[in-house]
């Protein structure tokens, strides 16, 4: 062991004594952590898991940007962040939104729209397990969906889904493999919403929709009772299962929460399979989407009553339960996906017949996470705690025996809303880490004004004790994350030259009879103008060329470095205009020269010491 470990070591024990010692005392933890060691020295409490400075973190973690429309990954248990991948938004530093190649993906989710809402992002798998390939993401916004490609780690879908408003829950088919990506529109609308029934809240109606993982596009629909929340799906590929509240339809808060109780709603997806192949579907307005009924009494779902309005819904990695979150009850609801079977066999009488057991764990129950040893991890939003709960024991106690399920409960900071833990919604949930995601982070940190940041707090849970052991600051609003062993990641160091991202660029390359790699040529149509050039620290292919006022410009740019991370940029001075190019990537970016005179541009990415030489001029003729 080094000094400077020693020294962190130490650090750790009175970060860890002041912790515990704060929450005797209630939750004011300011002083105690106010000394902590740094981020990456983050250390797990059994002494394992320490990432010095230089090694690499064991996990990738996903984390949803919230409204900042962006997915963040970091690695743990460092929590170092490692790279931001826009997706609803637009991106200064890589040009998204402004290069041609970003238009194109964006344009497939309508719009324009400028903002998203990102909550939900999951893996592809196969076999209940990760497969490196995608993360899918939701936009409650502008109620999209979209794909982020893991090979490159770019968005490269989006698409907006139809009939529905407001796409909240997501989560992916986990097996046989990720055929489908299930997605809950949550707020109820006209059915086709096209200005008839405005004032007749009683034709609302919304949908949960399966989104196919390699086309993305919409496979079918299902239209349910009241409004959807989250969802989740089993170990076989037969069942997904939402929340879902406002099951009296209402429109006001007084309305949607006067019932006891909402459901847990269990789609059959190969009875749903089965009557889209039947033709037993209708389509709504201008979509082409089969949509199937499945409100109440539907021989495609199964309503459960459940305690009102549930939250989060989370599959043990056992594949033996659904677990529905109370939030305005203090339990959560533990389904058996057996008892599923035999509802759907005929075999049950009441559809609470598939509960096996309603633990109380404390107050605004909201997610719960797995720690493949039979533990249960739930995020107690008003209680601002943890509670670890054994789903065994739970189940037990349900059947009247005298057993104590919760096995702990830890402060965190105020509010958490999602938790997750390291692999936690795949059959290799590994047990060792649990990421809080807590919406206030009050004097916790330096004052930035009247917008505070969240807290990411990071605890181990590799012993029997829950330890927490990092607490960082995060940027608007990380609303849940994904925790992925870097085993099944295999990122590319640079871009394929066929990379279908910027195929289409290619194909209008070839049209206009260029070699990409070498040409560096001025194509003129009219007033469309292209300029194909090529990069190579530090310099561009082409140093000048000339337009007229008003032609629209089109520049496409083949970085030639073959050398990992000397990414180019092109930025073109009073235009608003600013791309990245990769290493062997093909990156373009069109926009009008409305102004005459001389307008240089530049590389916006640091890439050789001649990186401020690296520019030219496009010179506007009046
Ligand atoms: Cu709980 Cu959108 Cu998953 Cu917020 S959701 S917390
Ligand atoms: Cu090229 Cu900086």
């Amino acid at each position: 062991m080094s000094k400077e470990s020693e020294k962190q070591g130490l650090t750790r024990r009175e970060f860890l004594n002041a912790t515990a010692m704060a929450g005797v005392a209630g939750v004011s933890l300011g002083g105690g952590l106010m000394g902590m060691s740094p981020a990456f020295a983050a250390k797990s409490a059994s002494g394992n898991a320490t990432v010095g400075l230089g090694e690499l973190d064991e996990y990738y973690g996903f984390w949803s940007g919230g409204q900042s429309g962006e997915v963040r990954i970091l690695g743990l248990p460092s929590m170092r962040e490692l790279m931001r991948i826009p997706v609803f938004n637009m991106d200064s530093a890589t040009g998204w939104g402004m290069s041609n190649e970003s238009k194109d993906v964006l344009a497939g989710g309508g719009g324009p729209y400028f903002n998203g809402d990102a909550h939900h992002p999951h893996m592809s798998m196969t076999d209940g397990r990760y497969d490196g390939k995608y993360v899918f993401i939701n936009d409650k916004a502008n109620t999209r969906v979209a794909r982020i490609r893991c090979d490159i780690m770019k968005t490269d879908k989006i698409t907006s889904i139809p009939n529905v408003s407001a796409i909240h829950g997501l989560r992916v088919q986990k097996a046989p493999y990720t055929k489908y990506v299930f997605c809950n529109a949550e707020f109820r609308i006209p059915h086709p919403n096209d200005g008839r029934d405005l004032t007749d809240p009683s034709k609302y109606r919304t949908m949960f929709s399966a989104v196919n993982a390699e086309t993305m596009e919409v496979d079918w629909q299902v239209i349910v009772d009241g409004n959807l929340d989250n969802t989740d799906a089993d170990y076989t590929g037969k069942y997904a299962c939402s929340t879902c509240y406002n099951s009296e339809g209402g429109v006001t808060l007084a309305e949607s929460i006067a019932n006891e109780r909402d459901w847990a709603v269990v789609f059959n997806i190969p009875r749903i399979e089965k009557a889209i192949e039947k033709g037993m579907f209708t389509t709504l307005g201008d979509s082409k989407v089969p949509v199937v009924d499945g409100t109440h009494g539907s021989k495609y779902t199964l309503y459960i009553p459940v305690p009102k309005s549930p939250h989060g819904l989370n599959t043990s990695p056992d594949g033996k339960y659904f677990v529905a979150n109370g939030k305005l009850s203090p339990t959560v609801s533990i389904i058996s996906i057996s008892k599923i079977d035999d509802w759907f066999a005929g075999k049950l009488k009441e559809p609470r017949d598939t509960i096996v057991a309603e633990p109380e764990l404390g107050l605004g129950p909201l997610h719960t996470a797995f720690d493949g040893r039979g533990n249960a991890y739930t995020t107690l939003f008003i209680d601002s705690q943890i509670a670890k709960w054994n789903v065994d024991d739970a189940i037990k106690a349900y059947q009247g025996k005298k057993v104590s399920y919760i096995k702990q409960k830890l402060d965190v900071h105020y509010q958490p809303g999602h938790n997750h833990t390291s692999m936690g919604e795949t059959r290799d949930a590994d047990g060792k880490w649990l990421v809080a995601l807590c919406k206030f982070s009050k004097d916790r940190f330096l004052p930035v004004g009247p917008l505070h940041p969240e807290n990411d707090q990071l605890i181990d849970i590799s012993g029997d004790e829950m330890k927490l052991v990092h607490d960082g600051p995060t940027f608007a609003e990380p609303h849940d994350c994904m925790i992925v062993h870097r085993s099944k990641m295999k990122p590319l160091k640079i871009w394929k030259r066929d990379d279908p991202f910027f195929a289409n660029t290619t194909a209008m390359a070839k049209r206009d009879g260029i070699n990409l790699t070498t040409d560096n040529k001025i194509i003129r149509n009219g007033k469309k103008v292209r300029v194909y050039m090529t990069s190579i620290a530090p310099s561009f292919g082409i140093t000048d060329f000339k337009v007229k006022k008003g032609d629209e410009v089109t520049v496409v740019i083949t970085n030639l470095d073959m050398i990992e991370d000397v990414t180019h940029g092109f930025c073109v001075v009073n235009h608003g205009v600013s791309i990245e190019i990769g290493p062997q990537q093909t990156a373009s970016v069109t926009f009008v020269a409305n102004r005459p005179g001389v307008h240089w541009y530049y590389c916006n990415w640091f890439c050789h010491a001649l990186h401020m030489e690296m520019r030219g001029r496009m010179l506007v003729e009046a």
